[in-house]
Formats: structure tokens, sequence, C-alpha cells
């Protein structure tokens, strides 16, 4: 997968060379390129933003900067990503689907985001898809990039070599996770479940079943709506 991201805070995605991603990388099952929004503006001023049409606070990123950064690198096969807080919320689902293709570009909006002429514009040549991780506002789209990508490279077929914890969660039926325990068996006075120490594999089954719906009607009730 070649993943492209423009934005003015290139450096924030040198995160991306630790760790997870640093592994993709070293596996070759990505390919990350990160670009300067700024180095495709004009004039001394290197200006990308301007005031909103219409009134209101803020600034608003120009379509035609975007559009000098972007045309070199969208093809007809490339998913156009543009986070922002007015989009359909990104979920496992959509972090599955993304995980299979070929092409990714990331356009990072600052101030009050991106002139909705650039959505509307590659939506006419590619998949465009304007994405939100949740129902909070965050100052950029830099940090919700490295959420999504954090989420589908691990995806990616032979990452890591990783496929049995992959399989567990293609198996979870939208219930919140049952709670782990390792050693040591007694710490600070609290024990591990004894049922988890029985070897009885049906009744640790169960446990962490009742667990994980117990947990979701406590956390997560809307998940339980059906
Ligand atoms: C991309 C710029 C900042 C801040 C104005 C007025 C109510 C706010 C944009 N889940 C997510 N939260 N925030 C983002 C996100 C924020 C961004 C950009 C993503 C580009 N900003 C900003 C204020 C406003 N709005 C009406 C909401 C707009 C995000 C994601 N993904």
């Amino acid at each position: 997968m070649k993943v492209d991201i423009v934005s003015i805070f290139p450096e924030v995605f040198d995160v991306l060379n630790v760790s997870l991603m640093g592994k993709a990388a070293a596996q070759q099952l990505v390919e990350v390129n990160v670009h300067q929004l700024r180095d495709y503006a004009e004039g001394v001023h290197k200006s990308v933003d301007d005031t909103p049409y219409g009134g209101g606070a803020g600034m608003v990123m120009t379509p035609d900067v975007w559009g000098t950064a972007l045309d070199p690198l969208l093809t007809p096969e490339s998913v156009l990503i543009v986070p922002t807080p007015a989009g359909a919320r990104f979920s496992q689902q959509t972090a599955a689907q993304l995980a299979g293709a070929d092409h990714l570009v990331f356009a990072c909006g600052r101030y009050e985001g991106i002139d909705q002429r650039v959505v509307e514009h590659y939506s006419q040549h590619t998949t465009v898809m304007e994405l939100s991780i949740g129902d909070f506002v965050i100052n950029g789209g830099e940090v919700a990039v490295l959420a999504m990508l954090e989420a589908i490279v691990r995806l990616i077929p032979g990452f890591m070599g990783n496929p049995e914890s992959l399989v567990e969660e293609s198996h979870e039926s939208g219930l919140l996770e049952y709670p782990s325990f390792t050693k040591p068996r007694s710490w600070r006075g609290l024990e591990v479940p004894e049922v988890l120490l029985s070897g009885n594999h049906e009744a640790i089954r169960q446990w962490r079943e009742d667990q994980s719906r117990a947990r979701t009607a406590a956390m997560r009730p809307d998940l339980l709506e059906d």
C-alpha cells in the first residue's frame, strides 16, 4: 500500500517511523510519503488560507493550493481521505475496507477546514471519503490521520505475521472486550479471577462472554440496542 499525506505540519508524521508503522514500512507492506502543503503555495507569504465567504470566524484553506498539491498525487485508483468533524464516522469497518486499497491520500486541513470544492472536484475523478474519528473537535486533520492509519495498517494482510488476534477481532459480535490478567496471581491484595486458573476452557469462554456483556451494558449501552 502507498500512502501520501499532505499537511502544513509534516513533522507531526515523524512519529510514524516508530513502533507499529515502522515495522510495516520495514516489511515493505506500506510506503508513506509526507508532503508540505506550503510548497505548493504561491507568493512570498506562501499563504494557504483566506477568509470565509458568507462571513464567520476563522479561515478556510484555499482550493487552488490543494489542487496544485493533490493533482500529481491522485489517480482514478486512489482513495482521497479528508478528515473533518463533519465527516462520516471512521470505524473498524472503514479501517478494514481501506486496508485493501492500493493507494491512500490523506488531506490534512487546519483552521476551519478546506474549501468544499476540493472534495466536490476530486469526487469526479476518484473515491473521496470525508471521515471523522469521533464526536469531538481537534485543531486539524493530522492527529486524526495518525489514528486512522494505525487502525488501517495493522489490518494489512501479512502485517507482523499476526493473523490470530485479527481472527479473534473478526469473531467479535460488536461487544466490548473482556478484561485481561497476567502474572502475578496476586497483586496488592487483588486476585486474578479463579475461573481463569481453572483450565476449564468452556467455563473461561462463558465467563469472558458474561464479562463482555456486562461491560458493554455499563460502558456502551448503545451497542446493545437492536
Ligand atoms: C480536520 C481543521 C479544525 C475546528 C468548526 C464548527 C462544530 C467545529 C474544523 N473528529 C474530529 N474532530 N475534529 C476533526 C478535524 C478538525 C479539523 C480538521 C479534522 C481541519 N480542523 C476545526 C473547528 C471547526 N466546526 C461546527 C464543529 C472546524 C476530526 C476528524 N477527523
